[in-house]
């Protein structure tokens, strides 16, 4: 028995050295472990990422804001999208803000898709707007400086991949009528006397039409088959005229 006791207590004080041991090593493993899982090289700065995304995206859309605030007095369909998008990102952003596992790769995928798309949106104003072309309501108009009759001016807009203007609304009359000039307008009754078509085929609708009072009239039974803005002193300025006769006009090219 005397002989067990201090047996028992070495084997006991080598089970506390073992313990220890194996403590300090499973401390310097779980050490090295989360060291590696966040300073690894190939784990990508997530905050980083979004802050330069976000930001970059911010500069695109206070770029394509400075283009609206020239012309239309309130927010047309492009502003209303992009900030119905931010405010959807930034609705999206602070949901993961509050939970323990943010989708960063779902947070970055949408904000490069949106950087994308405001991207392609900027290149596609910027070449407008180095072509001359004004921006009103989700359309780019091209104001020509040279007169042509009716058909070699729209002729002109189908170049450009455009057509004569379609005016849908008293503000894009407003925007046409502003100039105080003489324009061919995409509408006319070539097809059926006295049906008045605009460009896309659509039918003239009596609700959305500027005619001036006793316009169209086929002045004196002579044709007057196609459409202008004339009488720009009041709302009501369209006039029926000879296709013929040279004129300005304007084009539009409807932006998605
Ligand atoms: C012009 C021509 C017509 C128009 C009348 C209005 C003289 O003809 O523009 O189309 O109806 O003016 O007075
Ligand atoms: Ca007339």
């Amino acid at each position: 028995m005397d002989k067990n006791l201090p047996d028992a207590s070495a084997t006991n004080r080598k089970l506390v050295v073992l313990s220890l041991g194996l403590l300090c090593i499973l401390q310097a493993a779980l050490n090295i472990s989360l060291r590696l899982a966040l300073y690894s090289s190939d784990a990508p700065d997530y905050d980083a990422v979004i802050r330069n995304l976000t930001e970059e995206r911010d500069q695109l859309k206070r770029k394509l804001n400075t283009f609206d605030s020239s012309d239309a007095p309130d927010h047309d369909a492009v502003i209303r999208n992009l900030t119905e998008e931010r405010d959807q990102l930034k609705r999206k952003l602070n949901t993961f803000d509050s939970s323990d596992a943010p989708d960063y790769d779902a947070v970055i995928r949408t904000l490069t898709e949106e950087r994308d798309q405001l991207k392609r949106k900027l290149n596609i104003f910027d070449h407008y707007t180095q072509e001359g072309w004004r921006y009103f309501r989700s359309s780019f108009y091209f104001i020509s400086s040279v007169k042509k009759s009716w058909g070699d001016s729209r002729d002109n807009c189908l170049q450009k991949g455009a057509d004569l203007v379609i005016i849908n609304s008293k503000e894009e009359n407003e925007f046409t009528r502003q100039f105080r000039r003489l324009f061919w307008i995409g509408l006319t009754d070539t097809e059926t006397e006295g049906t008045w078509k605009w460009v896309d085929g659509t039918l003239l609708s009596t609700t959305t039409s500027y005619w001036h009072p006793g316009e169209p009239n086929s002045y004196f039974s002579t044709n007057e088959d196609c459409g202008e803005t004339k009488f720009n002193e009041v709302e009501d300025n369209w006039n029926d005229e000879k296709c013929h006769w040279q004129k300005f006009w304007i084009c539009e090219k409807m932006v998605a």
